[in-house]
């Protein structure tokens, strides 16, 4: 590789700015001056790449001399760094290329270098692909997997190498350092010698950048795939088959990192077909792996058709099992109790597993916030959960501190994302959808970093005009970064406001991919627990599902004094109360407002929010290149529909039990509700096998 400049197009825009299709992410080529990189004397992939990055990105004085040394020292720990006026001190050789993937960053965004160590918040900080084998990917809106492929998916061409190799860049820029190749929902067959072929093709190309290697495992694996008549984790023969099956994976891929398991849950086979609990299970595969050093991460997403709670069933099942794990085992927990819905309160099992290595699960990938439509930055809902209190150690043991080894002395620490990255040009399908990619890997490296100032790094990385070396307008800050970082931190909050205010949760449409609203959605014999009557609950006597101490009793899964104040209407936080209670449409709310009008505005308030982010975005339109101008404003205009849906949807459904009317001070509906439910209803209702 050597310093790439891209030609300058002039696209007639106010500021002549380069077209630019969002393919170099926050790492755009620049103009950059020479360096010399001296490297310690090891011959290292790894060391090749930090000094081909500093190449790629310098910005201090030419000629300048820049020296990485590997160096041992107590205030380093895993892949941390230091810098200093010389360069880059780290005791790994992929600390070193975070420090460079830093020290360019300040350059590049005019931050001072600090001589503080820089530790990542978690040893583990991995990517989550739900790619399956023909290509296709579970939640994906960027278009199909970048790892495997229909047909052709043996034959690894230079491009997929290529492709790779930029996706592990990036990820190595944010010190991400691992990534699950496949769906959860896996395939079996992603363990068979071709397709191994090919993930030993894949961690060959990630491994100069840091990224190791993992994948999804069905635990029936040793049946459909082995032959065997059982996958009961205590059976000999089972316990023979993945041991060979990881000696197999430990010839192609010696730094393989370990699987990760979907079991007993959504119709995924698990122990518990054999009557086992989910260490007998997890504790099998972790010793199939430990003999080199892998891990195995078992997720916790564990729920049943059930009429009661289902968002009590994963603590329910695992707190149980505490202390029981091996310590090369993590139990991977997503970061709400139900599903990555737009809020959910904190999963009481964080804090709660004292003695078990957790990890949380976020969704990077927009399932249930908007796909690659709607505009949301989701840092601030992750900052939310890994800030939450759990005070199951005493006050202070938030879900970051009881997850990262600050609260609990796990053997390992770990944070997933569940990946929004496809074949397509900008990878994200939305431009600003690769910020929450950026802001994941930032969040999972300090686990305390603040969404305002990842959005402010990621907006100056992104779109601030530094071909040719041009110094941004005069403007630029308060023109363009001020309000576009605004509206990227209010993005979060307006999705809830026009889909799921106070608490509701899971009333999104079914047949339209989780895009949309469809409270009403219940076919005749359809799980209750896979529709939203079930979650809302609303009725003559109000809406909301009572999960309070008389009710459903989550609460209590909560220590005190959180449950107490969970289980008060009067103390519980109103962005939670739908959540725990079920209440009167005529509630008084903390706002001196009845329930009903609270909500309404709600609705209101998040489409409003829409309007002022499309006015934003088109007052910006100087500053940003043509293409990136245009695609985004294209997708604000289509979320301002739906947006505007939502609200109409949700009020005119609700309405026919609150028998309220809509305040005069909320824009009125201009849809009916049959409309809505005809354009919700195919001719043929789904039945799904998993989760519509
Ligand atoms: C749900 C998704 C489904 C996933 C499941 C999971 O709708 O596609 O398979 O989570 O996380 O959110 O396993």
């Amino acid at each position: 590789m050597k310093t790439l400049l891209i030609p300058v197009l002039f696209l007639g825009t106010t500021l002549g700015l380069r077209a630019e299709d969002g393919h170099q992410l926050w790492l755009r080529a620049r103009a950059t001056a020479p360096v010399t990189v001296v490297l310690p004397a090891r011959n290292s992939a790894l060391l090749t790449t930090a000094r081909q990055e500093l190449q790629l990105g310098w910005q201090g004085a030419a000629g300048a001399t820049v020296t990485l040394s590997l160096k041992n020292d107590k205030a380093i720990r895993y892949d941390g760094f230091r810098l200093s006026a010389r360069g880059v001190q780290a005791s790994t050789e992929r600390g070193l290329l975070y420090g460079v993937f830093e020290l360019l960053r300040r350059q590049q965004t005019g931050q001072p270098v600090s001589a503080e160590p820089s530790n990542p918040s978690y040893e583990l900080r991995l990517l989550n692909h739900w790619d399956n084998p023909d290509g296709s990917v579970e939640r994906g809106y960027a278009g199909k997997s970048i790892f495997w492929r229909k047909d052709s998916a043996l034959v690894v061409t230079p491009r997929d190498k290529a492709l790779w190799q930029q996706y592990a860049r990036a990820n190595a820029s944010v010190g991400i350092n691992g990534a699950v190749l496949n769906n959860v929902n896996a395939s079996p067959v992603i363990l068979s010698a071709e397709y191994l072929g090919r993930v030993k093709a894949i961690a060959d190309a990630l491994r100069p950048y840091g990224v190791k290697t993992y994948l999804s495992v069905k635990f029936s694996s040793p049946v459909l795939l082995g032959g065997l008549k059982t996958a009961d984790p205590l059976a000999p023969a089972v316990v023979k088959w993945w041991q060979g099956k990881a000696r197999e994976i430990y010839q192609q891929v010696p730094d393989f990192g370990g699987f990760l398991v979907k079991a007993s849950s959504e119709g995924q086979p698990g122990p518990q077909d054999y009557g086992r609990t989910h260490a007998d299970g997890a504790n099998m595969l972790a010793d199939a792996v430990r003999p080199y050093g892998g891990l195995v991460m078992w997720r916790a997403f564990v729920y049943s058709p059930s009429d009661k709670d289902r968002a009590k069933q994963a603590y329910n099942e695992f707190v149980p099992l505490d202390g029981e794990f091996r310590d090369n085992v993590i139990i991977q927990v997503k970061n709400g109790p139900v599903d990555f819905q737009p809020r959910e309160p904190f999963s009481p099992l964080f804090g709660a597993l004292k003695k078990t290595a957790v990890m949380p699960e976020l969704q990077i990938t927009q399932e249930y916030l908007g796909h690659a439509i709607d505009l949301a930055y989701l840092a601030p809902m992750w900052e939310e959960c890994l800030q939450s209190d759990t005070y199951q150690a005493g006050p202070g043991s938030t879900v970051a501190r009881c997850t990262n080894g600050s609260v609990y002395r796990q053997a390992h620490s770990a944070m997933a994302g569940v990946s929004n990255v496809g074949l397509d040009r900008n990878w994200t399908g939305h431009d600003f959808a690769q910020a929450n990619w950026y802001a994941f890997g930032r969040l999972a490296w300090n686990s305390v970093a603040q969404s305002a100032q990842i959005a402010e790094e990621w907006l100056k990385l992104t779109f601030q005009n530094a071909a040719g070396g041009a110094p941004p307008p005069a403007d630029w800050n308060t023109q363009f970064l001020t309000p576009v970082a605004q509206l990227m931190l209010a993005s979060r909050e307006a999705i809830v406001d026009y889909s799921m205010p106070l608490g509701l949760h899971h009333i999104m449409s079914a047949t339209h991919d989780h895009y949309g609203p469809g409270p009403w959605w219940a076919p005749p014999r359809m799980r209750a627990d896979w529709t939203p009557p079930y979650y809302h609950q609303a009725a003559a006597n109000g809406v909301g599902f009572d999960r309070t101490k008389t009710g459903s009793d989550a609460v209590s899964q909560y220590q005190e004094p959180l449950a107490s104040q969970l289980n008060d209407p009067a103390t519980c936080p109103d962005q939670y109360l739908l959540w725990f209670h079920h209440l009167p449409w005529t509630f008084q709310m903390k706002s001196g407002r009845t329930l009903w009008d609270e909500l309404a505005l709600h609705y209101d308030r998040g489409v409003q929010q829409v309007r002022q982010f499309q006015r934003t975005w088109d007052q910006a339109q100087p500053y940003v290149d043509a293409e990136r101008f245009a695609a985004v404003q294209n997708k604000l205009r289509t979320q301002s529909g739906n947006a505007v849906m939502w609200k109409d949807a949700c009020l005119l459904y609700f309405q026919q039990f609150s028998h309220l009317p809509i305040p005069a001070a909320v824009e009125p509906p201009m849809h009916t509700l049959e409309a809505l439910i005809t354009y919700d209803t195919p001719p043929r209702p789904p039945r799904p096998a998993r989760q519509p």
